[in-house]
C-alpha cells in the first residue's frame, strides 16, 4: 500500500478499528469464552502475559501485579516500553494501535520472540480494553514518561502524551473490568491470581513476579533461580522423594526450547504436568509423546545392560516407569498448534523426536554418572511391573466377583429409574446421615450410598490394595463403570454422582479422599461433570415459625442482623449432616429446586491430589497450615 492509499484508507480503517472493539464488546464470549469469574481473570492473564513476553525476550526481570481496593488490576514490567512511535499500518501511536485493534498484541516489533499467552491463546490487550470501564497506560521510554487513557471500552479519553520523565523503562498498565459486561462478578479472587502467577514464575525461571492485594494488604514475591527444578521440589513438598536431587534437562532445537525437572517419591502415581509457551496442556500432546518415549527406552536400555532385567524378562512400560514420578516438562515454540477437545494438546509433531533426544541424551548420562540413583529409578519400576500383573489379576476377579454376584452392593439403597441421565447418586458420610438421607430423598432418581469404612487414600496404596478397599468395591459396582484401562463411562448408572459430607475438616478429608480415587481411576467421570459436591448449610436460624438455613458465615450474620429487628431469634449451627432430620436434609441439600451443588473440575482434583498429605495429619504442623491456608479448598467445597 502506498503512501497515499493509505492516508485514504485511514478513515475507514478507523471506522474497522470502533467496530472491533464493539463487536467484542457485542460477543464477549467469542473473545473470552465466558463473562464469568473465569472470564474475569482471562483479562488478568491478557495483560500480564504481555509482560511476560517481554521476560522471555530477555528485556525484563520484575512484574508487578497489584489489584487494587476497587478491584482493578495494575500490571507493571520494567522492559523496554510499548513503543510510541507512530505505527507504520495504523498511521496512530503504537501504543494506541496495541489496545484499539484486535489481535495486534504481542509481535508488532520485527522478528519478535514468542506469542506465549495463556487460556485465551493470546487474544489481544484490545479485548481487555474493549471490557473495561476505564484503561489507563504509562510508558517510560527514552528518558520519558507516557501516558494514554481510554474509557467506556475502549474510547479514547487522552490520546498518547508525555507526562514527564523517566530515568528507566518499562510499561504499566491498569483497568478495571466493565460491570455491564461481567454481570456475574467483578471481584478478582486472590487465590485464582496467585496460584497461576506462582506458577508462572517456576516456569520462567530468574523472572521475579510480585503480586500484592491493597484489599488485604498481603503480598508475595515468586522467584524462582531453579525454575522448574523447584516447581518440582514444590511438587514433591508433601511426598517422599526417594530421590536425592531433582533431574534437570534443557536444550534447544531447531527453535524449539525444551526443559524438564523430574523426581521419584514413594507413590505410586505420576504427577506429570506439561506445558508449551507457560500454557498448561492438559491433554498432553507430542512433547509429552517424546518425554514418556524417551523415558522408558532409557531406563529400560539402562536395565538390561546392567543385568537388572534378564534376558527373558518383558520389557517395563510407560506406566512402570512413570510410576511415583513427578515430572514437569515446559517447552517454547514459535508456532504451537493446539488440539483436542479443549485446545491444550500439543499437536506440533516435529516436537517429539526433539523433546525424545534432548531428554533421552541426559536421562542416560544421568543414570550412567549416578549408577545408585539408577539403582533406585530401576528397582522401583521393576516393582511396579510385579504389581502391574498382580493389579491385573485383581481386576479380573473382581470383575468376575462382580458379575458372578451380579447383584448391587446391600447398603446401596438405588433409584427407580433406570434412566442413568436423570439418576443421581448421593454418596453419603457416616450411617445416621445415610439414613436420613434414605429417608428424605426422592427415591424415583436420587440413589444413596452410605460410607461406613475408610476410603483408601488412592494416592499411596498400590492398586490392588485400592480395589480390596470396601468402599470403594462398592462404589465402582454401584457406578457400573469398572475402572482403570477397563473403565466405561457408557455403562454409568448416574449421570450426577454427589458428595455430601459434614462441612468440616474430617468431611472435607473425606471428600478429597474421594476425589484422589476418581480422579486416578475414574478421571472420565470428573473430565465430563459427572462429580458434584453438595453444600449442607452451616447454620439455621428460626424465628417463631419461620426458618433460615445459611451456607455461609457471612450470610448468617445478614440473616441474624435483619431478623433480629423483628425480635428474638433462634440459632443452631450444624456440624454434622446428622444432626438434621430427613426433610430437613431433603430440603436444605437433596431437593434439586432448593439445593447447592459444586460440580467438581479436574483442577479441583488435581488439587485435591496436591494438598492430600496436608490433610491426612501425618505432620502436625502442614496440617495446621493447611487448614488455615486452604480457603481456597474449602471455598471451593463450599461454593
Ligand atoms: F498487554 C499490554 F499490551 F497491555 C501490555 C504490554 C501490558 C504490560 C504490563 C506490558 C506490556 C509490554 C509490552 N511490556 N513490554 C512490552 N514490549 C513491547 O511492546 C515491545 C517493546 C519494544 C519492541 C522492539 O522491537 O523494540 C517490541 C515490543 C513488542
Amino acid at each position: 500500500m502506498d503512501i497515499k492509499g493509505r492516508k485514504d484508507d485511514y478513515t475507514e480503517d478507523n471506522i474497522q478499528v470502533l467496530e472491533g472493539l464493539e463487536a467484542v464488546r457485542k460477543r464477549p464470549g467469542m473473545y473470552i469464552a465466558t463473562t464469568s469469574s473465569k472470564g474475569l481473570h482471562h483479562l488478568a492473564w491478557e495483560i500480564v502475559d504481555n509482560a511476560i513476553d517481554e521476560a522471555l525476550q530477555g528485556t525484563c526481570d520484575t512484574i508487578k501485579v497489584i489489584v487494587t481496593k476497587d478491584n482493578e488490576i495494575i500490571v507493571e514490567d520494567n522492559g523496554r516500553g510499548i513503543p510510541v512511535g507512530i505505527h507504520k499500518k495504523t498511521g496512530v501511536s503504537t501504543v494506541q494501535t496495541v489496545f484499539t485493534i484486535l489481535h495486534a498484541g504481542g509481535k508488532f516489533g520485527e522478528g519478535g520472540g514468542y506469542k506465549v499467552s495463556g487460556g485465551l491463546h493470546g487474544v489481544g490487550a484490545s479485548v481487555v480494553n474493549a471490557l473495561s470501564v476505564s484503561f489507563e497506560v504509562w510508558v517510560r521510554h527514552d528518558g520519558k514518561l507516557y501516558y494514554m487513557c481510554f474509557e467506556n471500552g475502549g474510547k479514547v479519553k487522552e490520546p498518547l502524551k508525555v507526562i514527564g520523565e523517566s530515568e528507566h523503562t518499562g510499561t504499566i498498565v491498569k483497568f478495571k473490568p466493565d460491570p455491564l459486561i461481567f454481570t456475574e462478578t467483578t471481584v478478582f479472587d486472590y487465590s485464582v491470581l496467585r496460584d497461576r502467577i506462582q506458577q508462572l514464575a517456576f516456569l520462567n525461571k530468574g523472572l521475579k513476579i510480585i503480586i500484592t492485594d491493597d484489599r488485604t494488604g498481603v503480598s508475595e514475591t515468586f522467584h524462582y533461580e531453579g525454575g522448574l527444578k523447584e516447581y518440582v521440589s514444590f511438587l514433591n513438598k508433601n511426598r517422599q522423594p526417594i530421590q536425592k536431587e531433582v533431574i534437570y534437562v534443557e536444550g534447544t532445537d531447531n527453535g524449539i526450547e525444551v526443559e524438564i525437572a523430574a523426581q521419584y517419591n514413594d507413590s505410586y502415581q505420576p504427577s506429570i504436568y506439561s506445558f508449551c509457551n507457560n500454557i498448561f496442556t492438559q491433554e498432553g500432546g507430542c512433547h509429552e509423546e517424546g518425554f514418556r518415549f524417551a523415558l522408558s527406552k532409557v531406563i529400560n536400555n539402562y536395565a538390561k545392560s546392567k543385568k537388572y532385567l534378564k534376558d527373558g524378562d518383558d520389557a517395563l512400560t510407560n506406566d512402570d516407569v512413570r510410576e511415583g514420578l513427578t515430572a514437569v516438562i515446559s517447552i517454547k515454540h514459535p508456532n504451537p498448534q493446539y488440539e483436542g477437545q479443549t485446545k491444550t494438546k500439543l499437536g506440533n509433531s516435529e516436537v517429539r523426536p526433539i523433546v525424545n533426544k534432548i531428554f533421552s541424551e541426559q536421562l542416560e548420562r544421568f543414570l550412567l554418572e549416578n549408577p545408585d540413583e539408577a539403582k533406585i529409578i530401576v528397582d522401583k519400576a521393576i516393582l511396579a511391573a510385579r504389581a502391574r500383573v498382580a493389579a491385573k489379576k485383581a481386576r479380573e476377579q473382581t470383575r468376575k466377583t462382580a458379575l458372578s454376584f451380579s447383584s448391587l452392593p446391600g447398603k446401596l439403597a438405588d433409584c427407580s429409574c433406570k434412566d442413568a441421565t436423570l439418576s443421581e447418586i448421593f454418596i453419603v458420610e457416616g450411617d445416621s446421615a445415610g439414613g436420613s438421607a434414605k429417608t428424605g430423598r426422592n427415591r424415583e432418581y436420587q440413589a444413596i450410598l452410605p460410607l461406613r469404612g475408610k476410603i483408601i487414600n488412592a494416592e499411596k496404596a498400590r492398586q490392588e490394595k485400592v480395589l480390596d478397599n470396601q468402599e470403594i468395591g462398592t462404589m465402582i459396582t454401584a457406578f457400573g463403570t469398572s475402572i482403570g484401562p477397563e473403565f466405561d463411562i457408557s455403562k454409568l448408572r448416574y449421570h450426577k454422582i454427589v458428595i455430601m459430607t459434614d462441612a468440616d475438616v474430617d468431611g472435607a478429608h473425606i471428600c478429597v479422599l474421594l476425589l484422589t480415587f476418581f480422579y486416578r481411576y475414574m478421571k472420565p467421570l470428573i473430565e465430563e461433570g459427572h462429580v458434584y459436591i453438595a453444600q449442607p448449610p452451616l447454620y439455621k436460624l428460626s424465628q417463631g415459625k419461620n426458618l433460615v438455613y445459611a451456607y455461609k458465615e457471612e450470610e448468617m450474620i445478614k440473616i441474624r442482623t435483619e431478623l433480629e429487628s423483628n425480635g428474638k431469634i433462634g440459632m443452631q449451627r450444624y456440624k454434622g449432616l446428622g444432626e438434621m432430620d430427613a426433610q430437613q436434609l431433603w430440603e436444605t441439600t437433596m431437593d434439586p429446586e432448593k439445593r447447592v451443588l459444586k460440580k467438581v473440575t479436574l483442577e479441583d482434583a488435581m488439587d485435591a491430589d496436591r494438598v492430600f498429605d496436608m490433610l491426612m495429619g501425618k505432620k502436625v504442623e502442614p496440617r495446621k497450615n493447611f487448614i488455615l491456608e486452604n480457603a481456597k479448598f474449602v471455598k471451593n467445597l463450599d461454593i
